[in-house]
């Protein structure tokens, strides 16, 4: 979404294998203790929907996310399907 929009980012791992993301420090930024988390200045959003939201908005007029009602709510539509039902559906763990 980012490099879409033109926005350059400073990327830093955060080693999941090695359990990076349950150290203290990390759980310190996103509670969750999952990726990604996006820092801007000292204001931090975690959620993958929310940081592409919040990146769209620093750029007004783009056509990822629109700010014609009906067009947004079809890109809002997807966000949600892709958080309540793809997500889990495929990080079910199989028994
Ligand atoms: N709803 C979250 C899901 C984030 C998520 O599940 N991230 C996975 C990687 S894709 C993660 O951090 N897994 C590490 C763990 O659960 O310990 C979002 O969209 O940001």
């Amino acid at each position: 979404m980012a490099a879409l929009l033109g926005i350059e980012l400073k990327l830093q791992s955060v080693e999941l294998a090695k359990g990076a993301q349950r150290t203290p420090e990390y759980l310190a930024i996103n509670p969750t203790g999952k990726v990604p988390v996006l820092a801007d200045g000292d204001f931090v959003v975690h959620e993958s929907s929310a940081i592409m939201i919040y990146l769209a908005e620093t750029k007004p007029g783009n056509t990822l996310y629109p700010a014609e009602r009906r067009a947004r709510a079809e890109v809002n539509r997807w966000l949600f399907w892709a958080a309540n039902l793809w997500a889990p559906a495929v990080q079910a763990k199989k028994e």
